[in-house]
């Protein structure tokens, strides 16, 4: 028998196309519910590292759309991890080290998790954990402290942006909320 997760999450492919508007460069790759379906999916894929430039992953709660537009991100967030000096085996550690600890329901408060987000750029790859309400202060530091733990993170610093700054704003410029 398959080991259960506690739900379903959905892996979301993005890649630029400059002929098409943001939401159409976004597609629904597969869903899974259990530890097993995860590693096929997970070693199915390259790993962030492979992927070319402008490409992102996301795996979000089956449901959520990884977007700022969707009901349950709209008042929501991110901690985001700048992984501009990262070398590839510590991109793909981190990637598969944050996936684990969500779908491993390791977040006391799991249920202000909306998904993780890998946005692989030029200069600096990005790595996000996105929560749903910006509002909800204490949920968002103990997520962010939890995040530093387990992803033992030490100096390296992560921050929280509200997504309605990052409409407007752009890049390095995003106002950070929260930073540890
Ligand atoms: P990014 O891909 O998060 O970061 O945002 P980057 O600057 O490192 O590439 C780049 C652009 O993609 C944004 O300025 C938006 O135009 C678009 N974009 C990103 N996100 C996460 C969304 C979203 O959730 N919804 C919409 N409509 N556009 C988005």
């Amino acid at each position: 028998m398959k080991h259960p997760l506690e739900r379903t999450w959905t892996l979301w492919h993005w890649e630029n196309d400059r002929t098409k508007s943001w939401t159409e460069m976004l597609s629904d790759v597969t869903s899974f519910n259990t530890v097993e379906d995860f590693f096929s999916v997970y070693y199915f894929i390259k790993p962030p590292s492979n992927l070319k430039i402008y490409n992102d992953y996301m795996v979000f709660k089956e449901a959520v759309r990884p977007m700022w537009e969707d009901d349950v991100n709209k008042e929501g967030g991110r901690w985001i991890m700048l992984l501009d000096k990262a070398s590839k085996t510590f991109i793909d550690k981190m990637w598969h080290d944050l996936l684990l600890c969500m779908i491993g329901e390791c977040f006391l408060y799991s249920d202000e998790v909306c998904g993780v987000v890998i946005n692989v750029r030029n200069k600096a790859n990005k790595l996000s954990l996105w929560t749903r309400d910006s509002r909800n202060v204490q949920a968002i530091l103990s997520i962010g402290r939890q995040m530093k733990e387990l992803l033992n993170l030490g100096e390296m610093e992560i921050q929280y942006q509200v997504h309605k700054d990052a409409m407007v704003q752009h890049g390095p410029n995003v106002n950070a909320v929260y930073k540890m």
